[in-house]
């Protein structure tokens, strides 16, 4: 088994370990590339095959592999499609909460080192940038803010200036898919076996970015709406491409909704308001009323922003909401459960009086 082509792939010692544990004598681990309509197409040492999850994943309801996913797959055979027999567990995954009123969790893509958060400099919204970096933290992902569609100098400095003041301490390149600029800093991020993803909303550029990164136009880009600037979420799967010199990028369609899943991130992405929350008076300020607070000293002397702080108090109310939901849902959940378990006791008890 080469492992030069594994280590390509992002293999490691840790998976080495699990997939010790899960192997088979006819099994292989591979990596998921892609998930579409119902087939997922796997990458190992015998290059790019089609795969689909034992029949257990649907039995049991296991949680179905992601782009990225390490998986235990089986098959022999050059044409026949392999089964994929277990999901190695993650080093991380990126899970937000699934669009609509639901509070279920849904796993985007898994095994990422970086992210790249991508926005269009012409329509910053930094906000949603937070949203993304303390989603990034919280899975332990290096975060990249990259400021696209900065086709001139003038845009390119302009955008810069305004993160280094509004989101202080982000890594960020101002870039463009159109001239160029900055592609081969996003590229430099991509190491040899490191994976990376691409995420931010619809129509700034990410499929571009890949394009350009590529060297060829694989993924196809849409047209944004003149008036808002808002795209039209032209991609719509997750896939996983490999980059000439070595890594892997992973495009990602726009995203409607965004709810970091774990609230660990939050506060190193505002390290700024902790340290300043440390000075308040009382233990539990929640910087909004309360005398003696030094976040709110701070915004009315002007060392912060506002808008920042205003965005770090829809985030917290936010995950104590979606936390609220979850432990209503789980309450619910053990209450089916239990109820199941009655009716079968029941049933039990009813047959075994029959003769
Ligand atoms: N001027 C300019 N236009 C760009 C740049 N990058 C992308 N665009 C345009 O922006 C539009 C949207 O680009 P896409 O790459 O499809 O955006 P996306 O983020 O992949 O969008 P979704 O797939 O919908 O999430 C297209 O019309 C691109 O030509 C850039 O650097 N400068
Ligand atoms: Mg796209
Ligand atoms: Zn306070």
């Amino acid at each position: 088994m080469s492992h030069d082509n594994l280590a390509r792939l992002g293999w490691g010692p840790d998976f080495e370990r699990f997939y010790s544990e899960h192997k088979t004598e006819d099994s292989h681990p591979a990596r998921v590339i892609s998930v579409s309509r119902g087939t997922w197409l796997l990458a190992g040492v015998q290059g790019e095959r089609f795969g689909v999850p034992a029949g257990k994943f649907h039995y049991h309801d296991i949680e179905m592999p992601v782009v990225g996913d390490w998986v235990v797959a089986r098959g022999t055979g050059d044409d026949s499609w392999l089964v994929i027999q277990d999901v190695l567990p993650r080093r991380n995954h990126l899970s937000r909460k699934a669009p609509g009123k639901t509070s279920a969790r849904q796993v985007m893509a898994a095994n990422i080192d970086i992210m790249f958060v991508v926005q269009d400099a012409l329509a910053l919204n930094c906000a949603l940038a937070e949203r993304y970096l303390v989603l990034a933290k919280g899975s332990d992902i290096t975060p990249v803010l990259v400021l696209n569609k900065c086709d001139t100098e003038a845009h390119a400095a302009e955008a810069l200036g305004a993160i280094a003041e509004r989101i202080p301490g982000v890594t960020a390149v101002a870039a463009s898919a159109l001239t160029g600029l900055g592609i081969g800093d996003i590229r430099a991020h991509v190491a040899q076996g490191v994976t990376a993803c691409l995420l931010g909303p619809s129509g700034a550029g990410k499929s571009s970015i890949i394009n350009g990164m590529l060297g060829t136009q694989r993924q196809r880009i849409g047209e944004i709406r003149e008036g808002d600037r808002k795209g039209r979420h032209t991609t719509t799967v997750r896939e996983l491409f490999f980059l000439s010199g070595g890594g892997m990028v992973i495009d990602t369609p726009g995203m409607r909704e965004l709810m970091p899943w774990d609230a660990s991130g939050l506060d190193d992405s505002f390290r700024d308001i902790e340290e300043l929350a440390a000075q308040c008076r009382f233990d539990d300020c929640a910087h909004e009323t309360e005398p003696g607070c030094a976040v709110r000293q701070a915004v009315e002397s002007g060392t912060l922003d506002p808008g920042r702080l205003e965005n770090f108090h829809r985030l917290t109310r936010e995950l104590a909401y979606l936390e609220s939901q979850i432990d209503e849902n789980a309450r619910r959940e053990k209450k089916r459960k239990e109820k199941e378990l009655h009716r079968l006791i029941k049933d039990y008890n009813r047959n075994r009086r029959k003769p």
